[in-house]
């Protein structure tokens, strides 16, 4: 997978050199281009922002240096189908990022992520970048941050991680929390007792069933606790509940 970070604070990417992806990267899996906006600029103060039309608070990213940032990254003898690459704009007014969206994003060749700062970028920049690729404004989840740096590195390793060889074991995909849309069950190992706490006796009793009915009903109650919200329907009263008359 090629992925293309437009940002105008790329030494933040630098710890991408580093662990999981870092080796991704090291073996070819993903290819990583960080761009950086004030590059883009032709004015002698490497500009990027201006106040907003209309007033306000804060300023708004100019659209020129993110065209030119744009046209150098998009293959613009393309036309605009199911093949066009895939461009991020990371911002709380996006739709929710998710594992299932972590799935989709992992399957295409190219992705970009656009890294707005201060109270955004001019809108006219999303309009342009809809008539050369596919685009999403993307949410972590309900609060802010300064810009789109920090939610670009989580959803990086969120889908790079779903590439096939970046993980080791493919394994280890499948049983975590929100592949199967619980949450996951808890884990132990060894020591059998650690300061007066057990490992449950079920996981020690070699009852591969028993083990994997404790695992499910865990991962059944953590969700009901926490994150009801994500329950299916049918799941969503206890099990043990009486049935309704
Ligand atoms: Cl993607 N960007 C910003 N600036 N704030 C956020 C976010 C994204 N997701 C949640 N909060």
């Amino acid at each position: 997978m090629r992925i293309d970070i437009v940002t105008i604070f790329p030494e933040f990417f630098s710890v991408l050199d580093v662990s999981l992806l870092g080796r991704a990267r090291q073996t070819g899996l993903i290819e990583l281009g960080v761009h950086d906006l004030r590059d883009f600029t032709s004015d002698r103060h490497r500009t990027v922002d201006d106040t907003p039309y209309g007033g306000g608070a804060g300023m708004v990213m100019k659209p020129e240096p993110w065209g030119e940032a744009l046209d150098g990254i998009l293959d613009l003898s393309g036309t605009l189908g199911a093949d066009a690459p895939v461009v991020i704009f990371p911002s709380p007014a996006g739709e929710l990022f998710t594992q299932k969206l972590a799935q989709e994003l992992a399957a295409e060749p190219q992705l970009v992520f656009g890294c707005g700062r201060y109270e955004g970028i001019d809108q006219r920049v999303v309009d342009y970048a809809s008539t050369r690729a596919r685009v999403r404004l993307v949410s972590l989840g309900d609060y802010v941050l300064n810009g789109g740096e920090v939610a670009t590195m989580a959803m990086i390793e969120a889908i790079g991680r779903l590439i096939p060889g970046v993980v080791g074991n493919p394994q280890s995909l499948v049983e975590e929390s929100h592949s199967d849309g619980l949450l996951e069950y808890p884990s132990y190992t060894k020591p059998g007792e650690w300061r007066g706490f057990e490992v449950p006796p079920v996981l020690l009793s070699g009852n591969h069933a028993a083990i994997a009915k404790w695992r499910h009903d865990q991962q059944l109650e953590r969700t009901r606790a926490v994150r009801p919200d994500l329950l299916p329907p049918d799941l969503a009263v206890a099990e043990d509940a009486a049935p309704r008359a």
